[in-house]
Formats: C-alpha cells, sequence, structure tokens
C-alpha cells in the first residue's frame, strides 16, 4: 500500500503500530475530513495480516466517550471529551487501551481480543507530588512499554514529559516513588521534547519516539533502562518537509524483519484532519537511526507509473496547494497557483528502452484559466531533467501529452506555471486558482 496506507477516506493520526500474533495493528486517534478540531469521541481499529501489508481490514468503533446511534460511552459518568492519541499493550494474554481524553484524567480499558472493544477498568490511580508535571492527571499522549519481566511503565507528557511503573496485577495504578520527570532531559531545539511520547524496546535498548518541540518530526532518544537516563538522537522523519505542515505522532514498528516508522501527514488545508503514513527505516550497528524522508511509498518499494497514480498520494505539496475530499469517493488537490509543486516518490518507469517517448495523461478539473506544467524527473530545481509539458486549459477536462521515455527509479515532479501570470499581468492574476488535479499516469 502507498501512503497513505490506509484507504484514502480514513483519518487515523497518531498511530501506535502493534504486532499481536501474525497481525499488525494500528491504534490512532481519529480526524474527520476537514474538521477544525482534532480527534473525535471515538476510537477504531486497523489490522492488516504480517505477510500482506496491502489489506487493511478496519474492526470498527473500539471505544466511545460520547453515545452514538449504535456505541454506548464508557466514560458517561465523568466525561464527554474527545479521544486523544492512545496506546494498547499485551499483557498475558489480555490487550489494555490507555485512552487519552482531552481535559479529564485517561483511563485504561480492556479487552480479550486486539481488536476489542474495549472495556473501561478504571481511571489512573496516582499519587503525584504536589505541583509535578503529572499531577493535573492528564496523562497526554500515553505510551506503554511491557517490558520483558513483566513490569510496565507509562511515558507521557506534553512540553515537559515524565513516565512512571505502573502495577501489573491491575495496569491502572501507579506504584509510588517511580514518578520521574523529564524522562526526555530537556534541552535545545530543535530536538527538545514536545509531546507524543511512544516507548519501545528494540535488542537490550529502550527507545523513546516523541515530537520534538521544533518542526514536525518524530525524535527519538535512547536508554539502556526504561526509566532512563535517557539520551536524545535526533530525528527520523519530517511531515513538513515541502508538504503542508501540522504535528506528528507515531512509532517504528517491525514487521516482517522490516522497520517502518509510522507518522502523519495533514491534509484538507487543516492540521485537524491526518491520515496514516509509514516509511521503512533502518538502524545503524550503533542503534541509532539515520533520518529518512517523506514518500509516497509506505509499504511499497516503488509505484508503477502505468497505473493510474490519484493525485493524492503526493509527498511533495509546495506553494499552497493541498489534498481536499470532497466526499468519501471524491478527493484531489486544489489551490494549485502559479509556482506550486506536486511531487511523488518513486515510480520505477522499468527497464524497456523500445521507444524515445511515453504518453502521458492527467485528469483534471478547470478554473477558467490557462496554465502550463512542467513535468520534472528527480527534482524540481534545474537539476532535475524536464521530460514534458502539460497544458491545462479553461475547463480542464483529460490533458495528455507526450513525454520523454524514462527507464528506472524516479521521483516525478509537476511545476505549475500561469500563462497569463507573469510579465505585466503578474499582480492582476497573482494567486488565482489555476486548475485541480485528480489523477494521473503515464503509457508505454
Ligand atoms: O491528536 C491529538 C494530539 O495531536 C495528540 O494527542 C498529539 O500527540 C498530537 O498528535
Amino acid at each position: 500500500m502507498a501512503n497513505p496506507y490506509l484507504p484514502l477516506w480514513e483519518y487515523i493520526p497518531d498511530g501506535e503500530p502493534r504486532v499481536f500474533g501474525d497481525r499488525v495493528y494500528i491504534y490512532g486517534s481519529h480526524d474527520r475530513a476537514g474538521s477544525d478540531s482534532f480527534c473525535d469521541w471515538k476510537l477504531k481499529v486497523w489490522s492488516a495480516p504480517l505477510d500482506n501489508l496491502n489489506d487493511w481490514t478496519c474492526h470498527g468503533d473500539i471505544f466511545h466517550t460520547k453515545d452514538d446511534r449504535d456505541h454506548k460511552s464508557a466514560t458517561s459518568e465523568w466525561t464527554e471529551r474527545e479521544l486523544f492519541a492512545p496506546d494498547v499493550v499485551e499483557k498475558d494474554g489480555k490487550y489494555y487501551l490507555y485512552a487519552y481524553i482531552i481535559g479529564a484524567v485517561g483511563c485504561v480499558a480492556v479487552s480479550d481480543r486486539p481488536e476489542g472493544p474495549f472495556e473501561l477498568i478504571s481511571r489512573y490511580k496516582y499519587d503525584f507530588p504536589k505541583g509535578s508535571v503529572g499531577e493535573c492527571g492528564w496523562f497526554i499522549d500515553p505510551g506503554v512499554l511491557v517490558d520483558d519481566d513483566g513490569r510496565v511503565y507509562i511515558f507521557c507528557g506534553y512540553e515537559r514529559s515524565f513516565a512512571a511503573e505502573l502495577n501489573p496485577d491491575n495496569m491502572y495504578e501507579v506504584i509510588d516513588g517511580t514518578y520521574i520527570e523529564d524522562i526526555i532531559p530537556p534541552g535545545q531545539e530543535p530536538d527538545d521534547f514536545f509531546e507524543a511520547c511512544s516507548p519501545r524496546k528494540v535488542g537490550d535498548t529502550y527507545y523513546l519516539i516523541y515530537s520534538p518541540r521544533k518542526g514536525n518530526r518524530l525524535a527519538y532518544a535512547t536508554s539502556k533502562s526504561p526509566l532512563g537516563p535517557y539520551t536524545r538522537r535526533g530525528y527520523i522523519v519530517d511531515n513538513g518537509v515541502d508538504y503542508p505542515a501540522g504535528n506528528d505522532h507515531g512509532s517504528i514498528c517491525q514487521i516482517n524483519g522490516q522497520w517502518y516508522i509510522f507518522y502523519h501527514r495533514m491534509t484538507n488545508g487543516t492540521i485537524m484532519s491526518r491520515r496514516a503514513c509509514a516509511e521503512k527505516i533502518s538502524f545503524e550497528p550503533d542503534g541509532t537511526i539515520k533520518p529518512v524522508e517523506m514518500t509516497s511509498l509506505g509499504f511499497e518499494n516503488s509505484l508503477s507509473p502505468y497505473k493510474i497514480t490519484p493525485a493524492e498520494i503526493a509527498c511533495v505539496l509546495k506553494g499552497g496547494c493541498f489534498v481536499t475530499e470532497l466526499d468519501t469517493f471524491t478527493r484531489k488537490i486544489v489551490g494549485i497557483t502559479d509556482g506550486c509543486i506536486i511531487g511523488y516518490k518513486y515510480f520505477d518507469f522499468g527497464d524497456d528502452y523500445s521507444s524515445k517517448t511515453m504518453e502521458f495523461e492527467a485528469s483534471t478539473n478547470g478554473c477558467g484559466c490557462d496554465c502550463d506544467v512542467t513535468i520534472k524527473i528527480d527534482n524540481w530545481d534545474e537539476s532535475g531533467d524536464e521530460i514534458g509539458t502539460f497544458h491545462v486549459g479553461l475547463s480542464g477536462g483529460i490533458v495528455k501529452t507526450i513525454v520523454k521515455k524514462v527507464t528506472g527509479v524516479h521521483s516525478v515532479y509537476f511545476i505549475v506555471k500561469d500563462v497569463y501570470g507573469s510579465g505585466w499581468t503578474a499582480n492582476m492574476f497573482k494567486g488565482r486558482q489555476l486548475f485541480e488535479l485528480n489523477a494521473f499516469v503515464f503509457k508505454k
């Protein structure tokens, strides 16, 4: 599956990937298309078999903080607020959901199955020191680690992190005296802690994935002991590079021997409509992880240029254009103005040298303008190779052109130029929307 890897109408940010049995589950918050606030009053879960990451199944709603037509709230006695980033861990054959409820003390719920539904066990029980970061009880962005010796740790925080050990017999009670503040040691930008703690153990090293204060990144810190001290190690992925930026939240997971970073990216012209994405990562011999770029690949090794590419899987959107959902079935790139750049990484064009040209077709909606779109591979600037141009007229539609034949693996960029948007008319036409892009395909 390419990025975003869930069906394109689904908005699951803050994804915590967890392998249980022979499936990988993604536990995240639930955003709504084009919403102007984060999250929802429900959590959903999706999973895929480990041997087929193209086959995601939705298991439906797993927890509610408000009644809806089909579900009862699990928390009606004390809160009706939205559910933010959760986590789920397995302990002794049971699955525990750590729910972060905005403005309220979060809670722990349990199920016999990873796909839920989850039943409330209790709100957290804790006795934090007066004035401590944890005392407010928000348990923001809980990330939980069940260590190999059966001990259980919870990591939380917004602007300042904290961690504590949980009683493994009930999974919701913080063991007195275990609370530690600033588990991610305060430091300097760019990797100072902001939010989104997610613990993982890899070999004998503890990794804390988190979102740093600056940028739209997922960074990480490591330690040889679950409660630290942790050392900040830099960032893994940045969802705001040449793309509408927002926050970031996710974690690492090994699936069939391959490690991935799961994260989210923004759509619909808001930072509150986020979709689940993943990139391959690898560990260096010293345990560090090199930063990876944001791509359209997801779990794929490459995309086929000869299959129709929905415009919305772009991983480069520069100049103000963005993905918009019109309805469940229809999404496109809008806000395309003079100078916008739309890019996709990476297509495998194959090794067929039999002709010098290929056909290219794009599905567009016109906006009553005239523009030329340069098609480049490998980069959008002068270092990229220009392979052709297509023109979008007043009413758009299916536009066709002949481009230079390409072989091998390349990124593809569309660089937009308003035909009347330069010279003395530039100011008159500045910022007008030129067309909308639905999809495109190359034909051999
Ligand atoms: O999804 C709501 C909030 O945005 C999460 O709790 C944060 O980590 C950030 O992703």
